[in-house]
């Protein structure tokens, strides 16, 4: 209870806005992206306790000297097992492209400038990690995710049962549609009454920054830097607005799945889904990958910061510090009136220790996996 408290009280004097039930529904007729602070709380996400400057609490040892160490004692017949289980990838050839815009949706989360950036290739997972993919890591592991170990994660209310949402009493200031559900975890998306046995082809949520870097450690790959990540979101295209074009909805057709309707009281479902879908149910954009809009938010590498330099930048690799991480790519619940950020140059942070029902990753690597 305490720490729920806390959590109220920080997003109060961080705001110094209280958006009560109902009130921030002003907006959600708007048409056009809203700046600052009307969104879909999808950054207000903290755990209690953080605070400035908090990094990673849980995991004492570096998951990237365990788990890649634990990859490399394993014996080749269970390697070979293992491709099959984990994402395929696809050669990202390298090169300079225009990162950010200067016309961005959302000029608070540091959309723009646009820029010069060079990245070198590498190899990416074509879909979001999986409930699949991730069972076979916690199986073959006994990793405990960061969500188990506190207990509870957030999920959007409306996708919540009314018994689970009966016994919450809390929810987060600026974002009330945000509840902490006890016993939410992967396993559990919403809640104990809950869970994946028919999602297994699902991207898998309520997973941490550092339970994203324990995984792709473990299949021998890493989180993708922002640059490679919407370098690899705009397949190709120069300054456009998503990974396929302009237009959202190209001859009426439903490239990623968002959100349809108003939010957050009525998802439509008209792209098919109103929660998350399997991955790869949309069309892939022009370098194979799939699902890089839409559906689950992806965490990067990078920290967050909101300032970027317009000189020519080589791999960057974000700031070398701070207190949230960058996430990128919007998600099932994202609708232009509330989170217009299912776009390549749109970004989001979150603290890296939070996890939701709406936010998971996928990996990349130097060399093929
Ligand atoms: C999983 O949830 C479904 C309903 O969504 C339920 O029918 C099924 O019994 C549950 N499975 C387990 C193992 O709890
Ligand atoms: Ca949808
Ligand atoms: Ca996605």
């Amino acid at each position: 209870m305490a720490r729920y408290l806390a959590l109220v009280f920080i997003f109060l004097s961080a705001n110094g806005v209280v958006c009560l039930h109902g009130s921030c529904g002003a907006e959600h007729g708007q048409l056009t992206a809203p700046e600052g602070a009307a969104s879909c709380g999808c950054d207000k996400l903290k755990r209690a306790g953080g605070g400035a400057g908090a990094e990673v609490k849980t995991l004492t040892v570096d998951p990237a000297v365990k788990y890649s160490t634990e990859a490399n004692e394993r014996t080749s017949e269970v390697q070979e097992h293992e491709k099959q289980i984990h994402s395929q990838m696809v050669w990202i050839s390298g090169g300079e492209f225009l990162m950010g815009t200067d016309d961005p949706g959302i000029p608070a989360d540091g959309e723009g400038p646009q820029r010069w950036v060079h990245v070198d290739s590498f190899y990416m997972d074509i879909q979001e990690v999986t409930n699949r993919h991730f069972q076979s890591f916690t199986s073959s592991t006994g990793y405990v995710t960061e969500a188990e170990k506190f207990g509870d994660s957030f999920v959007f209310e409306g996708i919540l049962s009314e018994p689970v949402k009966s016994q919450i009493t809390q929810a987060v200031a600026a974002a009330p549609w945000w509840l902490p559900v006890k016993g939410a975890s992967w396993r559990h998306p919403e809640g104990p009454d809950s869970n994946i046995t028919d999602r297994l082809d699902h991207p898998v949520l309520h997973v941490s920054w550092a339970d994203a870097v324990a995984y792709c450690s473990w299949a021998n790959k890493r989180l993708p830097t922002e640059a490679e990540w919407e370098f690899a979101c705009r397949g190709g295209l120069k300054d456009r607005l998503y990974p396929w074009g302009n237009k959202l909805n190209p001859k009426g057709q439903h490239y990623a799945n968002l959100w349809q309707g108003d939010f957050p009281t009525h998802n439509s479902g008209e792209d098919g889904y109103v929660k998350t879908s399997p991955v790869m149910s949309f069309p892939a954009n022009g370098f194979g990958l799939y699902d890089m809009v839409g559906n689950a938010w992806e965490w990067t590498s990078d920290w967050w910061t909101v300032h970027h330099t317009t000189d020519q930048q080589n791999n960057p690799v974000g700031p070398p510090s701070g207190t949230d991480k960058v996430k990128k790519g919007g998600s099932y619940m994202c609708h232009k009136s509330y989170c217009y950020r299912y776009r390549c140059a749109a970004r989001s942070q979150n603290t890296p220790d939070s996890s939701a029902s709406n936010l998971g990753f996928r990996c990349v690597s130097q060399e093929q996996r």
